[in-house]
């Protein structure tokens, strides 16, 4: 049984769309992250960076103790060894076409993620927490204008290719789609008229039932209708971090191991 620590985010929906495309069984785990669940002790000790999603697989492969994995990137290279499925085998034939996926895991994570995460961040989020929305200008051009070209970069791979990393589905769509598709949500929908191709994989990996499964997996947990004074002290959560609170929050967990 694998446990999934988990949120309904981006990140998280990747894992999610990944145990369900394996048919793996698992146990979610919410953790609920404006409500402070990523610096409690237990989470902590799986996951130092303190976000989610992270996983603890009790029954690994080669059999031993318990693993827990943080990294949601990491996480699907993981499952996919674990279950010979969504990538390639390192093995002298199939080395090439593992890397091929693997590099579009490691772009998605460094820089879709990221970026798209900081335009939301600016765009959306910011508004409601500083005093100047004018300090806002200079982070929504830089991010938007990221998420622009990356968007031109995986256009320009899909009109070459079915899918991300090549003509087989794999962990590479599961790891650009979760946030790939939101795009028209968070920027504009007109989008869709410069990214075409984006658009045709957009809908292609959308048709799957593994990940219009995966995508719902707790889509109730941050539904709940919050207050003012609820909502300032989620962003406070989740805005307001340094390494202080991380820093007390380790030291809890390693006193309570
Ligand atoms: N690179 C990490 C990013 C994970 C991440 O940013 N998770 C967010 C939610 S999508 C989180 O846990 N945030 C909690 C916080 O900001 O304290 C991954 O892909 O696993």
């Amino acid at each position: 049984m694998i446990d999934c620590h988990y949120w309904p985010t981006p990140n998280g929906w990747k894992v999610t769309i990944m145990l369900e495309e394996c048919g793996l069984d698992y146990n979610l785990v919410p953790i609920d992250i404006g409500g402070g669940d990523q610096f409690k002790p237990e989470f902590l000790r799986i996951s130092p960076n303190n976000r989610m999603p992270a996983i603890v697989d009790h029954a690994p492969k080669g059999g031993g103790d318990a693993i827990g994995l943080f990294e949601s990137g990491a996480i699907l290279e993981y499952l996919a060894d674990k279950t010979g499925k969504f990538l390639p085998a390192l093995t002298n034939e199939q080395a090439p076409e593992r890397y091929k996926v693997l590099q579009w895991v490691h772009w998605q994570m460094a820089n879709l993620g990221p970026m798209m995460g900081n335009a939301n961040h600016f765009k959306n989020y910011a508004r409601n927490i500083t005093d100047d929305p004018s300090q806002l200008e200079y982070g929504v051009k830089r991010f938007m204008g990221e998420v622009d070209r990356l968007s031109g970069v995986m256009d320009a791979q899909l009109s070459a290719n079915t899918y991300l990393a090549g003509d087989k589905y794999s962990i590479a769509d599961m790891a650009a789609w979760p946030w790939a598709f939101l795009l028209g949500r968070m920027i504009d929908e007109n989008i869709w008229q410069t990214f075409p191709h984006l658009k045709r994989w957009v809908d292609l990996v959308a048709s799957r039932p593994a990940v219009q499964t995966g995508r719902k997996v707790g889509a109730d947990l941050g539904k709940k209708e919050l207050t003012e004074e609820e909502t300032k002290a989620r962003q406070n959560i989740l805005f307001n971090q340094s390494n202080d609170k991380v820093r007390a929050a380790r030291k809890e967990a390693a006193h309570s191991l």
